[in-house]
């Protein structure tokens, strides 16, 4: 079949500037302003000089203007001559999915449509990232060269043809494009097959010696749960909540945590409590893990799996190294000092441990932002931490609680709590950065509090694969006796600024470890809000959200 290729003719945005994680925009923005979406598209295609006849993998998860963002961006890519689309069926394919499929196929790369954990619909946001061939978030030479295209671009190339069938299963041919409509699951769940003990997991799910509760929160990951969890791993029916991806997510917010996972949180407090709750968020890439009547912070989640990873078969042969980002705790720097394996401390966003998995000089990974991975994806993977989790606590027929507490005996509690300020105005989020900048110099060596400064900086990462440095990370004030505050400026927010601010306490004595964590950390709460000034400087009496 002939197919015609137009070339239109666009204006340049100013704003295409890629985020912690992608384009991540208002609905609104994508669709009120004409060409926003095929100019950042056609951005990417052109950065890109190898396409042509190369294999691209689409998929998004599922939110409103998905369908009709994939048909044109199928459109764009048949015009600039790739040579293979696999497209999860539905137009859906969780964010660690897409990951493995780029990878399994050796794609060029993939586009994924998500705006992760911010909700959606046409109040809501929508977003677009793309992956290299390692699977991986497009790292910063990429985004750079795609948003300097952005605002040169002056027309693109789109295909004269009829929408593609995203519901069936199979191949269709547009000149010289292959169109592969897949299931978005299979490969996926082969995947975790060969990573965790399903035969064990199987046995204590059907025989009721464990029960789970996931919810999907109406977000991508309903699929991928319902087939493993349910369909093969034997999980009773019902097992999986809210698993019907939907494109306004129910109404809800798919952000998997104690606020938001409401029904779960509900459950996991009740009576009839499961042995593992869990959430994942809109495109499945975060996870929340819960016990019964217990919650376990991501930091704590990513030290324990390192902990345990030789009892799951996809781990046995250990770890290499592990990683964290620079905002997370160091519970799991304890577990690689023990284990007698190199932490690395990453900037905030999964782009940055791309290279330390290529290179194998890491197996886990994780950020405190519910993100938790290891090398068999180049993404952070929701479901797959809780199969890890599941694996453990079958393997070791303890509950989530005992673990973490025992994980806390072991290696000492690192408190940690992260607070923060949505939508400020983004002069008064500059200002706060800048004076903390300020303050920089002269903190090194003074109390505060009953704290010492040992160290006061603004973090800057040198990539030990490839060099590359990254400035402007955070501030960072390392306390003496052990503790820490990290301030940064979200790079996802789709309305004016967030600040975050992360407060981090070791307590290693035994007598100490069941504290309520607002109260571990109350001291240091109000020492980083004094020396932030946030409060003045908003005007807001506290943060927005504490996680
Ligand atoms: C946030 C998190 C970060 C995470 C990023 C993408 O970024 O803090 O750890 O990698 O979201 O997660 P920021 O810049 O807003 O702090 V997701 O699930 O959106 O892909
Ligand atoms: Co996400």
């Amino acid at each position: 079949m002939q197919i015609d290729i137009e070339v239109r003719k666009t204006t340049p945005y100013p704003d295409q500037k890629p985020g912690t994680s992608g384009l991540r925009k208002k609905t609104k923005v994508f669709l009120e302003n004409p060409n926003y979406l095929e100019n950042f598209v056609q951005s990417i295609f052109d950065c890109l000089p190898d396409r042509r006849g190369a294999t691209l993998v689409l998929g998004g998860d599922g939110r409103y203007f998905n369908r009709p963002a994939l048909q044109t961006i199928v459109k764009m890519a048949v015009a600039n001559g790739f040579g293979t689309l696999l497209i999860g069926q539905g137009g859906l394919l969780s964010t660690p999915a897409a990951s493995h499929l780029i990878r399994k196929n050796q794609a060029l790369g993939g586009i994924v449509l998500s705006a992760s954990h911010n909700p959606g619909g046409p109040e809501g946001d929508f977003g677009i990232k793309y992956n290299i061939d390692n699977g991986g978030p497009a790292p910063a030479r990429y985004t750079e060269a795609f948003f300097r295209r952005s605002r040169e671009i002056r027309e693109y190339r789109i295909a004269r043809m009829a929408d593609v069938d995203l519901d069936r299963i199979g191949e269709q041919v547009y000149g010289e494009t292959t169109v592969k409509v897949i299931d978005p699951v299979t490969d996926y769940a082969q995947l975790m097959a060969q990573l965790f003990d399903f035969d064990r997991m199987r046995r204590a799910l059907t025989s009721g010696a464990v029960t789970i509760c996931f919810d999907a929160m109406h977000a991508v990951t309903g699929p991928y749960a319902k087939r493993i969890l349910e369909e093969e791993l034997g999980a009773p029916p019902g097992s999986v909540i809210n698993a019907v991806p939907l494109e306004d997510f129910g109404g809800g917010h798919p952000d998997p945590n104690l606020t938001y996972a409401k029904t779960l949180v509900e459950k996991m407090y009740g009576p009839e409590a499961p042995t593992l709750g869990a959430a994942s968020d809109g495109d499945g890439d975060r996870n929340m893990i819960l016990g019964r009547g217990f919650f376990v912070t991501p930091s704590d989640s990513l030290a324990l799996l390192a902990a345990n990873a030789h009892r799951v078969p996809g781990y046995r042969d250990g770890l290499r190294g592990v990683a964290r980002s620079m905002p997370t705790s160091r519970a799991v720097d304890r577990v690689a000092e023990a284990l007698g394996i190199p932490c690395y401390e990453t900037p905030t966003g999964w782009k940055f441990f791309g290279n330390l998995l290529d290179a194998g000089k890491i197996t886990l990974c994780g950020e405190e932002s519910f993100g938790t991975g290891s090398d068999h994806v180049r993404e952070k993977d929701g479901l797959w931490a809780v199969l890890f989790w599941l694996n453990i606590v079958v393997a070791t027929g303890q509950s989530v609680a005992t673990l973490v507490r025992e994980h806390w005996r072991r290696f000492g509690r690192n408190y940690y709590s992260r607070h923060d300020y949505e939508a400020i105005d983004r002069a008064t989020a500059d200002a706060i950065m800048t004076h903390l900048h300020d303050r920089l110099a002269e903190l090194p060596g003074n109390r505060l509090g009953k704290f010492r400064v040992v160290q006061a900086d603004d973090f800057s990462y040198t990539d030990p694969v490839d060099g590359s440095v990254t400035t402007g990370q955070g501030i960072r004030i390392l306390l003496e006796p052990e503790a820490r505050l990290v301030f940064r400026l979200s790079g996802t927010g789709t309305e004016g600024a967030t600040l975050r601010i992360y407060i981090e306490r070791y307590q290693p004595d035994p007598a100490r470890l069941d504290l309520d964590t607002q109260a571990a950390l109350a001291e240091l709460i109000e020492l980083a809000e004094t020396l932030s000034e946030v409060k003045k400087r908003t005007g807001r009496s506290g943060p927005t959200v504490v996680t």
